[in-house]
């Protein structure tokens, strides 16, 4: 467990540095056509952590992991991520993330481990889990850091060439 809290705080500053090197105009420029910016891959991550910040709470007054989905895609477009400040989404995405690895730090062993025969995480987690699986809170939760890390990498691909963390880059 301590491992996965060291690589959650590790991930978070890494990307808050590398963000940096990223300007305010490049933030908004798509990936490739028809695909989401920077500006709009942190803000999916950040619909990210505000449901699954309710989830990690709700989780702990119930023997179920059973949570409502979101429409990712529509929540992008109708909070116009486009529009707000890189720098700012910056802040509101490492701030929340700092506050939920706090909630993972304090959430109760018991809590976390206990085995939860019902649940709809075949439905709504990033990595692959059978329905009939019976499943952990802790798992949904190193859950969330892997789909947080896909996305990072995308946001990583915006990064100027000389800061490029590509292994060609590396090795040069
Ligand atoms: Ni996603």
């Amino acid at each position: 467990m301590q491992e996965f809290l060291d690589d959650f705080r590790a991930t978070i500053s890494l990307a808050a540095e590398r963000f940096e090197l990223i300007s305010e105009v490049q933030s908004q420029f798509p990936r490739a056509e028809g695909k989401w910016s920077p500006r709009e891959i942190l803000g999916h991550l950040i619909d990210s952590a505000a449901n699954n910040h309710q989830r990690f709470v709700r989780a702990q007054f119930t023997d179920e992991l059973v949570f409502a989905g979101y429409e990712q895609a529509e929540w992008v477009d109708v909070q116009r991520y486009q529009d707000e400040p890189w720098s700012d989404l910056v802040q509101l995405w490492r701030l929340y993330n700092g506050h939920i690895l706090h909630l993972i730090e304090v959430t109760p062993a018991e809590q976390r481990t206990k085995q939860r025969a019902k649940h709809n995480l075949h439905q709504i987690a990033s990595d692959l889990l059978s329905e009939d699986e019976p499943v952990t809170l802790e798992w949904f939760m190193r859950d969330y850091l892997d789909h947080m890390k896909k996305h990072l990498g995308q946001i990583y691909e915006s990064l100027p060439a000389s800061q490029s963390v590509s292994p060609a880059a590396a090795v040069g």
